[in-house]
């Protein structure tokens, strides 16, 4: 049999990778991801003590199950000379193939969802893959803040704290929300690519990165050399860049940006200062912030 990759979306985020771990754990094929770890995933992956997947480079003559991203963007490179066998996800669908393949989507908050869902048995005997899955709930769902959280991401998020041994699943979502908040020591061009996405709207090639900070003051302070580096960014293919700098204690987001104002106003309904605007209540870039912005872009 012909090996089987199992690879989650480029700038790989905690979901990414441990959903490809525990999809590959589960069938016998081998995780791997596009780039490096976050500071997060890193400490998921040491706490229970799993080894980092290894890092395919191209995905060309490769049979792929790409899980967390179904956006031709996202996927890596030489995906148009793989063979795609399966998509797992819950992003919104922009996803166009030649021959049927198995496409498993749901709206709800995280793919290591849909994947404790489907293997509850195996999942819960395996403390370690356990692990895995509720960090990847925890991490996607900002600890059931964002409103892309549904009751069953809580419902497997709950028995998967059992079946690994983590006796208060909210202090260890702080503890490994806090380990990608941290900014000190990292340069701007860092902090913005960590976890940074490729849109295509109407045929224009958008950016949006997004960090998690648990605090906003030092964001606030790098706000001028924010928009410096976006601007660079866009300089090289975009026509526009956002980065979400997102509050997980208060809940809000300060989303820089270079691009036409007018757009950004029309996306969200309010008049953006020094390529900044405040949005209360703004947790996910997939709900919150991707449809509005598509929206406005068409
Ligand atoms: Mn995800």
């Amino acid at each position: 049999m012909d090996e089987i990759y199992v690879i989650g979306h480029k700038n790989p985020d905690t979901d990414s990778i441990c959903s490809a771990i525990v999809y590959a754990s589960l069938k016998g094929y081998i995780p791997a991801r596009q780039g490096e770890l976050n500071k997060e995933t890193a400490f998921v992956l040491d706490y229970f003590k799993v080894p980092v997947p290894q890092v395919l480079e191209s995905g060309e003559g490769k049979k792929l199950v790409c899980v967390d991203h179904n956006e031709a963007s996202q996927m890596i490179t030489g995906w148009d000379k793989a063979e795609i066998v399966e998509i797992i996800d819950h992003h919104k669908i922009n996803f166009n193939y030649g021959t049927p393949i198995y496409f498993h989507s749901e709206p709800i908050g995280c793919t290591a969802t849909i994947i404790a869902k489907q293997n509850q048995e195996a999942v819960k005997a395996n403390p370690a893959l356990a692990g895995l899955l509720l960090s990847a709930i925890l991490s996607d769902t900002v600890i059931f803040k964002s409103p892309t959280a549904t009751g069953e991401d809580r419902a497997m998020a709950s028995l998967l704290a059992e079946a690994s041994g983590i006796k208060d699943m909210i202090s260890f979502g702080i503890e490994l929300k806090t380990k990608n908040a941290d900014i000190e020591g990292r340069s701007v061009e860092e902090i913005i690519s960590s976890d940074f996405k490729d849109f295509d709207f109407n045929g224009k090639k958008i950016g949006i990165g997004q960090i998690e900070v648990a605090e906003s003051g030092g964001i606030e302070s790098k706000a001028k050399e924010i928009v410096d580096s976006l601007q660079s960014l866009k300089q090289s293919g975009y026509e526009a860049v956002f980065f979400m700098a997102t509050d997980i204690i208060k809940g809000g987001t300060r989303l820089f940006f270079v691009g036409d104002p007018v757009i950004v106003e029309k996306a969200f309904g309010a008049k953006p200062e020094n390529n900044a605007i405040y949005l209360p209540g703004v947790m996910s870039r997939k709900k919150q912030i991707v449809p509005n912005l598509e929206k406005a872009f068409s």
